[in-house]
Parts: structure tokens; sequence; C-alpha cells
């Protein structure tokens, strides 16, 4: 017999839900009522009787043990069925896929992303919408607000479910179906790219190294690259989801993708490299030799899209995150097609891919996806990637010189400045935003600033306004500042500082990107006057 037991609480407020969904130290999640009231404070504000939900994570430490909370509270609040990954195993994009095609109502992820896992380490957990989507802000307040409340969850009386196979359980009254998280997800790359050019490429001898930082895309690659597209077996390294991510950072960056980094460069380098993040929604690709920053990867891809079936009849649009260079808007002005600028966050694309406004959409931060989901998807990128690849039959850094040959090349880089005292970093942005309207004319580092102002977003869907996205610095010949602090940290505030500059052709400017951003990067710390706020004369990540 199982039983609903009502649990007695007492709210614990989760810190306002950041970028994407609610992140916190493992012991934290952990600790008692932590998780259940979170998950309670979930059902009670989508409602959870007769629904349908999916439920994965990335792997990371307690993965396994949130599953089987997440399952008896779901069975207690009256949901009929929910739909989970193998082994609790759910790369983000699969799970958005998921909820899609069976048409459910929402779903649990539990990753923290990039962020290291471990006992000691972060874990998170964050809701995504019929549409397969991140929860938008209006839910996510409503989340948050209900953990001020929250006086009692319920879960039912019961032992764990079997999620090491496939197949169908009960938990109560509710249906339990493990999954194959990769067959879906696989089926779906094959439907948008040519799978036959790809595998004729890698046939051919074409050689790749997909580091998956020992977190959730490994079973994903395998199976695509190595299976479905001949790659060579070891083409996948780090393949296996670790619970520690084998102490790794997944952050696919070269910072914390060193190892691919000095591969892509040394002498016995492959024809394309790629790593994907905690949760397999970001991706770094790497040239033989060339690194290819985010920005240009979202242009190149946007400019190049036609070459993938999946994409032969051109795209609606092309949308980009604020911080993101502007070199996807000249590709979508060449195109003829729509361009947008959103705040940081892929909850603020949805409404355009559901509108059918954007096609493609990306971010700075390592993130690119389509309109096949609701998520960025970091797979789906680096098969575009090779799709491409295929079809042109050129290397990386002869599709990038093309590129900025005929668009120019927007220089770009990103500072961190991690583990700031939060007082700090809020006391810099503070008077940065007080100082805004005295900076238009004033000339810094022999530049000019034109305009000075704090993004505000309104969403051409529904006209939903999202304020202080992020403070932006123009100057007259097309350089920008943008300032921004993390809303995925744990530790601390993290102080973004975006740096562009343009130069009209391909060998305007130093072809290192720092060198030539060097005059920018000056005046960014002028501007904000960071070492004065925060003690800091030179970022911990440079990306
Ligand atoms: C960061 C990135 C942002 C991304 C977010 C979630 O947010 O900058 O572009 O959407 O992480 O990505 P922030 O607020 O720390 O700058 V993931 O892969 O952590 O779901
Ligand atoms: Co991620």
């Amino acid at each position: 017999m199982t039983q609903i037991a009502t649990v007695a609480t007492q709210p614990i407020p989760g810190q306002k839900p950041g970028t994407s969904g609610l992140r916190k130290k493992t012991p934290v999640f952990m600790g008692r009522h932590y998780l259940e009231n979170f998950v309670q404070s979930i059902f009670d504000v989508v409602g959870a009787a007769g629904k349908t939900f999916v439920l994965g994570g990335d792997g990371r430490y307690f993965n396994d043990r949130a599953a089987q909370v997440i399952l008896r509270m779901a069975a207690a609040n009256g949901a009929a069925r929910v739909l989970v990954g193998q082994g609790a195993i759910l790369s983000t994009p699969a799970a958005s896929h998921l909820i899609r095609l069976n048409k459910t109502d929402g779903g649990i992820i539990m990753s923290a992303s990039h962020n290291p896992g471990g006992p000691n380490e972060d874990f998170g957990v964050k809701f995504n919408m019929p549409n397969g989507g991140p929860a938008p802000e209006g839910v996510t307040e409503a989340m948050y607000k209900r953990t001020t409340e929250i006086t009692e969850y319920k879960v039912l009386e019961a032992q764990d479910v079997d999620l090491s196979r496939v197949g169908r359980h009960r938990l109560g009254e509710m249906i339990v179906d493990v999954v194959d998280p990769v067959a879906d997800y696989a089926a779906l790359m094959e439907t948008l790219f040519d799978f036959p050019a790809i595998r004729a490429m890698f046939a051919g001898g074409f050689r790749m190294r997909m580091d998956s930082m020992c977190a959730v895309t490994g079973p994903y690659a395998v199976e695509i690259l190595e299976n479905r597209l001949g790659a060579p077996k070891g083409t996948c390294v780090n393949a296996a989801p670790l619970p520690d991510f084998g102490g790794l950072h997944p952050d696919p960056n070269p910072t914390w993708a060193k190892a691919l980094m000095d591969e892509m460069f040394g002498p016995s380098a492959p024809d394309f490299g790629a790593a994907s993040d905690g949760d397999g929604d970001r991706n770094m690709v790497v040239g033989r030799g060339i690194y290819v920053s985010p920005s240009d990867s979202l242009a190149v891809l946007a400019a190049n899209a036609h070459l993938a079936p999946g994409y032969a009849k051109g795209l609606k649009g092309v949308a980009r995150s604020m911080p993101t260079s502007a070199a996807a808007d000249r590709v979508a002005d060449a195109l003829g097609i729509g361009k947008y600028e959103t705040p940081t966050g892929w909850k603020f694309f949805g409404n355009l891919l559901d509108a059918g406004r954007a096609t493609i959409c990306g971010e700075e931060s390592f993130g690119t996806g389509s309109d096949h989901v609701r998520e960025k998807d970091g797979l789906w990128a680096i098969l575009l990637w090779l799709n491409i690849l295929a079809v042109r039959r050129q290397s990386v850094a002869e599709i990038l010189g093309e590129h900025w040959a005929k668009y120019g090349r927007n220089y770009y880089s990103r500072h961190d400045f991690e583990a700031i005292e939060t007082a700090k970093a809020d006391a810099m942005m503070a008077a940065l935003r007080g100082s805004l309207a005295g900076l238009p004319g004033r000339q810094v580092e022999g530049m000019t600033i034109r305009t000075a102002d704090d993004f505000a977003y309104t969403d051409p869907v529904d006209g939903s306004v999202s304020q202080k996205q992020g403070v932006r610095v123009l100057f007259e010949d097309g350089s920008r500042i943008v300032y921004r602090l993390s809303g995925t940290g744990t530790e601390g505030a993290t102080l973004r500082v975006y740096l562009e500059r343009y130069a009209p052709g391909p060998d305007g400017l130093d072809h290192d990107a720092q060198a030539a951003l060097a005059p920018v990067i000056r005046a960014a710390h002028r501007i904000a006057a960071i070492a004065e706020h925060t003690g800091r004369s030179a970022p911990d990540v440079v990306t």
C-alpha cells in the first residue's frame, strides 16, 4: 500500500530564480525540506492533477535521489504520468523535445548546467513549459513567491522506482514510463541534417574530437557521431556522465575545455573539435588551429543553415541575446529576414520561436539553437557545423575567413570577474547606472561614447517588459561595452563585461581578438571603475 503524506514545513525562500531555474549548493538542496519545498511550489503554481510531465537531469551528484523524490511528489500531487529518462538522465534539449513530442504539460530538469557538480558543488532544478521552453519570468516569480508562503508538501510513501531499465512502472496511481534518453532526440537530428553526407565525410577520412566533459552529452554523442555517422570509435572523449563530472567544470570554453583547445592547436589536430556543457544545451566549436567565437558561430550557422535539409527553405528570422555580437545581424540584413535582440537567457527566445518569427537563436555564452526544440542545443549546433563542412568541403578556417571577408568581422570577447563580494558588485553597477546620463559625448581611450543605457526589452509577441537587463555603452566607431551581473552563479556575484569592435574587412585589425579589443577593454575598466569598486584589475575567465 502506498500512502500520501502531507508534511508540515515552513517557507525556505530560494534565491529569486536567475537566468535559468533555481541553483544552489548541493548541501542546500539536500537540506531538510529544501528540494521538497521547491518542487511543491512548482506543482502549486502549474498544477499537477491529471497532468503528464517529463523528468530527467544531467547526471550530477544527487540527480538520482532527487528524481525519486520528485516522482513521489508528482504522484502525491495527482499527476497522471511522468516520462523519465533511463537512469534519470536527459539532456536539456532532449527533455525539451520529449515535452513537445509527447504533448506533455511540461517537465522538470535537474541541472545546474555548467556549474561544477558533486557533494559540495552545485545542483539545480528548472521547470519547462508545455512548449518545451524554460518557464517565463512571470511563472518563475510565482514559484519563488510560493516558496515564501509554503506550509506543507505532499509526498507518496513508497519505494524507489527502478529507473535503470526502460519500461512502464506504477507509483501509486501514477504511471512512470522510463524511456531511452537518446533515441527520440537522435531521430529528430536525422530529420534536420544530411546524415548520409556527414557519414560520407567521415568515411572519407574527416576527423573530429568531441569532448562531452564527463557530462550528459556523452551517450548522445557516441550514439549519433560514432554509431550513426560512422566517426571512428574514440572520437568522443569524456563520454561517460559522472556525478562530479570527473572534477571538471563542464563549461565548454577555452579555459575549461583546455584539453580540447590544446589538441586543436597542436601538431596532430583533427579537422574539427567540439565540446558541450553539463546539461548539453551549449557548445564550443573549434577548427584546426582556429577558435570560433560563439557570436561568429551563430552568424556562420545562420548564413549557411540552408545547406541542411531541415532549413533548406530558409530562415524566418535570427534572434540573439543583447550581449551577443552584431555579426548575426549582418547576416539577417543580407538575407532580408527579421533580426531580434533579447535579454540574456533562452526563455526570451520562446515567444519568437512559437510565433514563427525566428528560426535560429544564439547567445555569446556558447548557446545556439533553432525552432526544433525550445532550448539551446549543443549537439544540434555541432551537427549543423558538420553538415555545413560536409557540403562546403572547406576547413573551418576557410569558412570563417570567407565569412569575415563578406560581412566584416565583429571582434568579440567576454571577461568574467567571479566570486566578487555581492555588495561591491551591486555598488559598482549602481554607480555605473547613476553615471549613464553623463556618458554620451565623453572621450575614453580615444573613442567617443555615442549612447549609454540600461537595456529594457519589450517582448514583441506578448508585450511583457523586462527592465535592467544590462548596461550598454556604444561608441561612435561602433565599438560596444556591455556590463551585467550573472544570474546563474552560486558564490557571490559574477560580473560579465562584454566587449565588441567591428572591422569592415577581414584584415582591418590585429587577428588576435584581445589585441584588437585592447582600447575597448581599457575603456571598460575606466568607465565602470572596476578595480576601484571590486579590487579586481583582471578577469578570471576570458572567452
Ligand atoms: C549564463 C549565460 C546565459 C545562459 C545562461 C544559462 O547566464 O550568460 O547566456 O543563457 O547562463 O545557460 P548568466 O546569467 O550567468 O550570465 V546554461 O547552459 O547554464 O542553462
Ligand atoms: Co547548460
